[in-house]
């Protein structure tokens, strides 16, 4: 009996964390499905993306370890997911651990150990210092100029 895996995220800035978390989903039945979290049930997950859902979605469905992606609008909406997607397993990365044990009566409940020193938010971080340092380097830059055209007056 083909087994149904079913998690739940956001995706942004798709990184080797959400690569392993759906590698070890996949890897526990036959076929792994996605509620992506669409732009607005980000922002009542206090959640500011980079990448749009569109784009988002279509990088997941060329994730070899994804068969279907669908768009997850609340936090409500999981138990009717679930018996409409026929899920076996509802499986997220352990910083939820315990949230959905609820879902415990009409599937399996697995939380995985996340990925660490890799985040969405670690790489914003990232990008932005270094936006700061090319900033730094031109104004820099800027005021070496500036000096030299009043040096030669
Ligand atoms: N994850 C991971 N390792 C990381 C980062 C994320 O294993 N370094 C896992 C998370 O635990 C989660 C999944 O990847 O299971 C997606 O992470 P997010 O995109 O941050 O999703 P989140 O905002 O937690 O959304 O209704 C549930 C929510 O939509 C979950």
């Amino acid at each position: 009996m083909a087994k149904t895996v079913l998690t739940y995220g956001t995706f942004d800035l798709f990184h080797v964390g959400h690569v392993r978390l759906l590698r070890r989903l996949r890897q526990m039945g036959d076929r792994l499905i996605v509620g992506l979290s669409s732009e607005e049930f980000n922002s009542i997950k206090g959640k500011k993306t980079v990448i749009p859902y569109e784009f988002r979605k279509e990088i997941l469905e060329s994730c070899r370890y994804i068969d279907k992606v669908f768009p997850e609008h609340n936090w409500d909406q999981k138990r009717s997911d679930i018996a409409r997607e026929r899920a076996d397993i509802f499986a997220m990365g352990d910083d939820w651990a315990g949230k959905f044990d609820n879902l415990s009566d009409i599937c399996e409940v697995v939380y995985l150990p996340r990925t660490s020193d890799v985040s969405t938010t670690e790489l914003k971080k990232y990008m932005n210092a270094v936006n700061q340092e090319k900033l730094g380097a031109i104004r820099n830059m800027v005021d070496v100029l500036q000096a030299e055209l009043k040096a030669v007056g």
